[in-house]
């Protein structure tokens, strides 16, 4: 292998401005200037402890865990938001994660009334009010009904809300940790309903869940016939109980509270339900006191994952700023990064797939000399929707709101290479 130091590296100036900088040209090798601090007996040109002796059996581990060196990897709350534990929500570690896939154990978890713990036999979705046929379908009905396998985020209308007035939360998993993206297997909405028929007249539902909170949304039947799912498996595997087991309502693109959890009652009706989760919650008052009415869709929207604040930058040279972009309305086009606080913009390179309604990753190469960053990321998704700064997202819905902050972070990396959340201007 070739010898290759991480420092000597550097990027022409001209790839680095184009954003065109490719590894074409660096060749890695497993000498790390990193690891010349560990004085580990298990380094080269010594054999490491684990290849002498055997390593643990099958039985070991029937459910796999992670490696004991990544239990830092986890959902995180913060205090002041947790008015009890079962009306709370914690938070993604969105730093701490690659690709666009969010392991089942690690994504975020809202809940207005506790985790239910449902036997799947005593699990029923009752569909009733304007269709030909009230019908009350087992989970083994639906698992009979044609399949759909679909990545989708979902986004809770709250991330990023402590933020509308300035940046408060020093932390990536704190300030956009509220989403997670899985693969979905369930089956859609539009055929269940072949079954039950609809009346004329049915113009919306009422989804209602079936935990303590009795979560209820009103949802337009277009949405309902376009691309709803009741789902019952994420990435591959059973929803997990935090998740809405055996089933939850997928709603893609739209605010994470209308994908009710431990769904059990679908109701056709002709007018919407105005129920507590959209009329006392889940809107935003606007500067004249008026507050704006059905708020679905979740805007483009991205984030620098690393550098952050948890991802300190730790030595000079190359690095591949690393993040994440979606969007509500459909597949995200572009994103460009800023080093300079938006002065400047540069086009970061989007990694396949690219799928609509989901996260999609994005990267870019950057050289560290030491000196200050103001670092951004801007997704443009495929409508042509610019994601917003902060200051032109208030002069239209003011300072009032919490929810569907969308606008973009700056994190300021100090010359010691610290990261923190900051406002500009
Ligand atoms: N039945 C029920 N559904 C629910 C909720 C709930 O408390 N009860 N919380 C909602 C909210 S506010 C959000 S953001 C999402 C969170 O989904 P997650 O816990 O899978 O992340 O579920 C929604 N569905
Ligand atoms: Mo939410």
């Amino acid at each position: 292998m070739k010898k290759y130091k991480l420092n000597n590296f550097k990027l022409n100036r001209r790839d680095l401005l184009a954003g065109t900088a490719s590894l074409g040209a660096m060749t890695f090798a497993s000498k790390s200037v990193l690891s010349d601090e560990n004085k580990s007996k298990n380094l080269p040109p010594n054999l490491p402890e684990w290849t002498s002796e055997l390593g643990e059996g099958v039985d070991a581990n029937p459910y796999g865990m992670p490696s004991e060196f990544e239990k830092n990897v986890i959902r995180r709350n913060v205090e002041w938001l947790t008015a009890s534990t079962e009306s709370s929500v914690n938070f993604t570690p969105i730093q701490d994660l690659e690709g666009i896939v969010t392991p089942n154990g690690l994504c975020f978890e809202r809940h207005h009334g506790g985790v239910s713990i449902i036997n799947p036999k005593d699990f029923r979705l009752m569909i009733n009010g304007l269709v030909d046929r009230e019908m009350i379908f087992t989970l083994e009905d639906l698992k009979r009904f044609p399949q759909v396998n679909k990545f989708y985020f979902l986004e809770c209308a709250a991330n990023g809300g402590m933020e509308w007035r300035g940046s408060q939360l020093n932390g990536c998993q704190y300030t956009f940790g509220m989403i997670h993206n899985v693969q979905y297997t369930g089956v859609k909405l539009s055929d269940l309903i072949l079954e039950t028929g609809l009346k004329p007249k049915a113009k919306w539902v009422l989804a209602e869940g079936s935990d303590s909170s009795g979560m209820t949304r009103s949802i337009p039947i277009e949405k309902i016939l376009d691309d709803c799912i009741i789902a019952w498996a994420m990435n591959g595997e059973a929803l997990r109980s935090e998740q809405g087991y055996p089933a939850r309502l997928i709603v893609p693109g739209w605010e994470g509270n209308m994908w009710v959890k431990w769904i059990r009652r679908l109701e056709f009706g002709d007018m919407p339900y105005m129920t507590r989760e959209e009329t006392s919650k889940y809107t935003d008052l606007l500067s004249d006191g008026k507050a704006r009415m059905f708020t679905w869709v979740m805007d483009a929207k991205s984030v620098v994952t690393s550098p952050s604040p948890e991802k300190p930058i730790l030595h000079k040279g190359i690095h591949q700023l690393r993040g994440l972009a979606w969007s509500g309305r459909g597949k995200i086009k572009r994103v460009d990064v800023s080093l300079d606080g938006g002065k400047n913009w540069k086009t970061a390179e989007l990694h396949e797939p690219i799928m609509s309604k989901s996260l999609a990753r994005f990267t870019f190469p950057f050289e560290w000399n030491g000196q200050e960053l103001l670092i951004q990321s801007r997704a443009i998704d495929e409508t042509n929707y610019v994601q917003p700064t902060i200051q032109e997202l208030q002069k239209i819905r003011g300072v009032n709101s919490i929810y569907h902050n969308n606008s973009i972070a700056t994190w300021l990396v100090s010359k010691t290479g610290k990261v923190d959340n900051v406002r500009l201007g």
